[in-house]
């Protein structure tokens, strides 16, 4: 029976298990709109096309699915390029389907045309504009399979109105047609390798684990656990790879990079090893260049071969995919146990990494009587009442460093934050995604007044779907981190980072149909958090924090990680 390339591209999508979809129609997608009630695919109707690909992305990222969006052409496409981006700079799995002009208009500057390929050529791990109806199906299919493989990230596919109604027998490509001869990551770990690499860790006095994103992409969390015990080796991450090792172990370090805690700065400063896996050394991560980690041999393990020596030199160089590596590795140490002392030959350097978080805990000043709520206390209490099981999105700015800082992330995929691109407006329509993949879980957006207000419209969308989405707004009346910029290097010249005329969050919660909260005094964060974390619906809660509070320790741009300030 023949298809028309709406009903396909549906069919393409139903069998690559897109279960929800979020998107914004147009004249361009009409014809898929109109086919979309027919399969059993939800369609989340957001209120402006970048909190559809955020949605999609927060999807993503708290499912390990590969998330799935749809706009239409021009204005729409347009809209989700800061979110495509955003997935790329952190290698998200998302498939972004654009309607675009008839194929004979296209180049004519034609109404709502765009050149959406070329556009986002440079933010997409691939696109695609489908030109032929006999190319539809295999072209999902390798944009799915283009997604969510080697190094994850978002594929577009343009799709030109003609071509969704032109018809055509349907053929399902099967595994084979989909695999390309210039695409084949390379995944296998090389075992000699891994081998000489356990090798290092037995010969180091003083070795740290620095993970990234890579290790929750890859699922590799509970084997990256598991070695960091047996192996007796303390642990840092990046921001991306919060989550990845439980926050309440003695092994754990904290954060590395500008806004990362003393003991883990100090101990990268230190080490004689660093085992970096799945991180890209992000200049947030290594400060200035020429001084990360001056004592160290570097291994990299990286499912990205380009990633590797990019920005820093290693000395042990891998390309595999991190599941497989650290499975692979725990495989070696688990038929060798008991022929080394890992726990006695690395016990006094964790020794000295407890001494150093003894000495500067990650910490801030309680507020006087009177003075106003210290953010981080507001996180402390989220903590606290979570016990770390909720999914935790941010916006950006000090709310996230803060939230990254204080919220003890136990499990992978319950950190979602725009690491890479730093996107405000990111946290909201993110945690709208993760909410649709986990209907039952606590959600919660820790945002500023500055980025919740970047995508706030999506209010409609939370309260619509009942998605019982917590925004927490750590509200200080400024662009913190910026005015924190100003003030710690711009001698307080202030300029265009108070928010001046800010809405009434409660009111505009309630104007939504969401539930609004206040709170003015530390005495209060606790019981307004208990209520609103128990109501059944949308809820914002406006904490109004110290207005002049600065995200410490702070490693000024270009520093090296032992110039940090401390609080
Ligand atoms: C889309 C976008 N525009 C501008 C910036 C630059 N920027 C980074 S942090 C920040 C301030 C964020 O303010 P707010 O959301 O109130 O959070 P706070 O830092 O106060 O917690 C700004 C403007 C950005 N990251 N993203």
């Amino acid at each position: 029976m023949e298809l028309t390339g709406a009903q396909i591209l549906l069919e393409c999508l139903k069998r690559e298990g897109v279960d929800v979809i979020f998107g914004y129609p147009g004249g361009a997608v009409i014809d898929i709109y109109d086919e979309l009630p027919k399969h059993p695919i939800q369609h989340i109707l957001v209120r402006h096309e970048q909190g559809a690909i955020h949605a999609a992305d927060g999807y993503a990222r708290a499912s390990g699915k590969t998330g799935c969006c749809l706009v239409t052409s021009g204005p729409g496409a347009t809209n989700t390029v800061t979110g495509i981006a955003t997935a790329y700079m952190d290698s998200i799995p998302v498939v972004i389907i654009t309607g675009q002009v008839p194929t004979p208009l296209i180049g004519n500057d034609a109404f709502q045309e765009v050149d959406i390929v070329g556009i986002t050529r440079s933010c997409t791990k691939h696109n695609y504009l489908v030109k032929d109806i006999k190319d539809l199906a295999l072209t999902i299919r390798r944009a799915f399979y283009l997604a969510h493989t080697g190094r994850p990230g978002p594929v577009l596919v343009d799709l030109p109105k003609d071509i969704m109604q032109a018809k055509i027998k349907f053929v399902w490509p099967d595994d084979e047609a989909i695999k390309m001869r210039s695409y084949n990551p390379n995944i296998k770990p090389n075992k000699r390798q891994l081998q000489k690499i356990i090798e290092l860790v037995k010969k180091a006095q003083r070795p740290v684990i620095y993970a990234g994103g890579g290790v929750i992409s890859s699922n590799a969390a509970e084997d990256l656990t598991w070695l960091a015990r047996k192996l007796h080796i303390p642990v840092t991450a990046t921001l991306m790879g919060l989550g990845c090792f439980p926050a309440d172990d003695p092994l754990w370090l904290g954060m590395l990079g500008m806004h990362g805690t003393f003991t883990a700065n100090k101990a990268i400063q230190d080490s004689d090893l660093i085992l970096a896996l799945g991180a890209r050394f992000d200049d947030r991560v290594t400060g200035k260049i020429a001084e990360f980690a001056p004592k160290a041999k570097l291994v990299h393990i990286d499912i990205d071969p380009t990633s590797i020596q990019k920005n820093v030199a290693v000395h042990v160089p891998m390309v595999a995919d991190m599941g497989l590596a650290l499975a692979e590795m725990r495989a070696i140490v688990e038929s060798d146990l008991g022929a080394f002392d890992f726990v006695s030959a690395h016990e006094p350097w964790v020794k000295t990494t407890i001494d150093w978080d003894l000495e500067h805990p990650i910490k801030y000043t309680p507020p006087k009587k009177g003075e106003a709520v210290k953010p981080q206390y507001v996180v402390e209490k989220i903590y606290e009442l979570t016990k770390g099981k909720a999914i935790i999105a941010t916006e950006v700015g000090q709310n996230q460093m803060w939230a990254a800082q204080f919220y003890g992330f136990q499990a992978p995929r319950t950190f979602l934050s725009s690491g890479g691109l730093g996107t405000m407006g990111y946290g909201f329509p993110a945690a709208i995604g993760a909410q649709m993949a986990f209907p039952d879980q606590l959600v919660i957006d820790i945002a500023g007044d500055g980025s919740i207000q970047m995508n706030i419209q999506e209010l409609a969308t939370a309260v619509c779907y009942n998605l019982p989405v917590k925004i927490i707004i750590l509200n200080n009346g400024f662009l913190g981190m910026v005015r924190q910029w100003q003030e710690l290097f711009y001698k307080k010249n202030y300029c265009s980072t108070c928010m001046e005329a800010q809405p009434d969050f409660v009111k505009l919660a309630e104007a939504y149909g969401a539930a609004g909260f206040r709170v003015t005094r530390s005495r209060d964060v606790e019981k307004v958090l208990k209520e609103a974390f128990a109501i059944k619906k949308t809820v914002i809660v406006d904490v109004r924090v110290a207005q002049e509070e600065n995200v410490y320790p702070m490693v000024p741009a270009g520093k090296s990680l032992g110039e940090m300030l401390l609080v």
